[in-house]
């Protein structure tokens, strides 16, 4: 894979790079919404991801390719680019460097040619591992040592304040702080974080993910809508954040229906986060099933973010014996994480596709889904 990002650096400007960094994609095992709550999450990061092949530039100016955009290279100025001044996937990247500019790090330009093995849209965070593998590239060409949650910051204030979407941190920091076999718990108020032991085949168990080919588009207003209502049931509750509320009958205050089933989801799932965690520290991974389900109805009913594609994966899967599954990510779209027995995977699959097939949609992709290392210079 290196020598592939390698490669296409060559074609793109026809020299080596000076290096190629991966950034991983992720999955959440639980704790969706939370993060700009700040609650918990509890993701890992995949095998798959962003690479970037760089090679600085001695004029200041950012040159970025991507093997997955066609088309010439997208072209930077010298200076500080200005935000939303660059559209597409490059707007990403560029965001990054911005953000380091803005904190005042000295990068100077670069030639980045990116390549992925993540598909876009599929809620696997693809958005971020380009922000982090440019990152990594970056701050590496220049010689830069920036802490890895410092690091995750400004990779998100670049999608925040650069291309305009106002996730939160869970994804760049799964992205530049998971460690192998181990699932990231983190506290998206203070950002400590936990490495949890995650070895799903010792526990006699498999974590299928399972892309329901139904694409998810963040810059719609529906992500940005749930967070206003989170922070409109926060303000009216008294509370900084919903991080807040442990009492479920606090939320018997809020009068608006919709806005109490909206925090009532961001109260269930952190807790959830909790028990998943304590399950995993005592080995009982097949234990998280029911949660896991019990959160994809919360996804479903209380914060409405679920779509045709991932209820029925959810229902096909529970219903041939799957231990728990529920959507993952943002919503509207994307992937299911599904845990099964072992030796039970391909049932489960078969089920899925056999409703979607019945339904004319096209038949759910599974993911390799193993627990991988975060953000690292290849060599
Ligand atoms: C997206 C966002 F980028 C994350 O910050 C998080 O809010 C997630 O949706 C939902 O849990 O991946």
């Amino acid at each position: 894979m290196r020598a592939a990002a390698a490669r296409w650096f060559r074609d793109c400007y026809g020299r080596d790079p000076a290096g190629v960094w991966h950034a991983p994609g992720r999955v959440n095992l639980i704790g969706e919404h939370t993060d700009y709550n700040e609650g918990y999450v509890l993701p890992f990061a995949l095998a798959q991801g962003v690479r970037a092949a760089a090679r600085r530039r001695d004029d200041g100016v950012l040159e970025l390719c991507s093997r997955q955009a066609p088309g010439p290279a997208v072209r930077v100025a010298a200076g500080p680019p200005t935000p939303g001044g660059v559209p597409g996937w490059a707007g990403y990247a560029a965001g990054v460097a911005w953000a380091l500019m803005e904190a005042g790090y000295a990068v100077g330009g670069a030639r980045v040619a990116i390549d992925a093995d993540l598909p876009q849209g599929a809620g696997l965070s693809s958005s971020a591992a380009l922000e982090c593998a440019t990152a990594v590239a970056l701050t590496g060409l220049y010689g830069i040592a920036i802490a890895p949650p410092e690091l995750a910051r400004l990779a998100r204030r670049a999608e925040n304040d650069f291309v305009g979407v106002p996730t939160g941190i869970m994804d760049q920091s799964a992205s530049l702080e998971c460690a192998r076999g181990h699932a990231l718990l983190l506290d998206c108020r203070s950002l400590a974080m936990a490495q949890v032991p995650l070895d799903p085949a010792a526990a006699g168990v498999e974590l299928l993910v399972l892309d329901t080919r139904a694409r998810h588009e963040h810059a719609g207003g529906s992500y940005t809508s749930r967070r206003r209502a989170c922070e409109r049931a926060a303000a009216l509750l008294g509370v900084p954040a919903l991080r807040d509320v442990t009492d479920l009958a606090q939320l018997d205050r809020l009068r608006d229906p919709v806005l109490r089933r909206r925090a009532r989801h961001v109260v269930t799932d952190n807790r959830r986060v909790l028990e998943v965690t304590a399950l995993l520290r005592s080995g009982d991974v097949a234990g998280m099933g029911p949660l896991l389900t019990e959160s994809h109805r919360s996804l479903r009913d209380d914060f409405e973010v679920s779509w045709p594609q991932a209820d029925v994966a959810v229902g096909a899967a529970t219903a041939a014996g799957a231990l728990g599954a529920r959507m993952m990510g943002g919503g509207f779209g994307g992937s299911v994480i599904v845990l099964v027995a072992a030796g039970r995977a391909a049932r489960v699959v078969a089920a899925v596709g056999e409703e979607y097939d019945r339904r004319n949609w096209p038949a759910p992709a599974l993911v390799p889904a193993a627990a991988e290392a975060g953000a690292y210079l290849m060599t």
